[in-house]
């Protein structure tokens, strides 16, 4: 089912985007969480991490070398902290799988 990040990838909405091929986006996170905040998506609609199938694992790789470009780009030399939430538990709010790339400060552990 087609999510509010498919209308970002379709520009229906706007976002503050920082990263675009021709299989993923990355822009930043609306509700910020850390001074760097930044979503990488695949533009194919997969929802969660439990939806994936065989033939997404390169795609699912590529998604996190972008992760490594978007955060050598955006300056996180210190680290930053890449996550997946899936599902009710998880804390995931949109069904489009997408990894929050989390910088800028340090993060604390366990998260809650
Ligand atoms: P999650 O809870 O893991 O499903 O994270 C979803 C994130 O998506 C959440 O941190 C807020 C962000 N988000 C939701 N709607 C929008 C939007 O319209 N634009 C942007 N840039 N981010 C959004």
């Amino acid at each position: 089912m087609p999510t509010i990040f498919t209308k970002i990838i379709n520009r229906e909405i706007p976002a503050d985007i920082v990263y675009e091929d021709d299989q993923a986006l990355a822009f930043r996170d609306i509700n910020s969480q850390a001074p760097t905040h930044v979503l990488v998506i695949p533009k194919k609609e997969i929802a969660s991490l439990s939806e994936l199938e065989d033939g997404d694992a390169a795609l699912m790789g590529h998604l996190f070398v972008v992760v490594r470009k978007v955060a050598a780009d955006l300056g996180l030399e210190n680290g930053y902290r890449a996550v997946i939430n899936c599902g009710t538990d998880g804390g995931q709010t949109v069904d489009h799988i997408h990894i929050h790339v989390l910088g800028g400060r340090s993060l604390s552990w366990p998260p809650g």
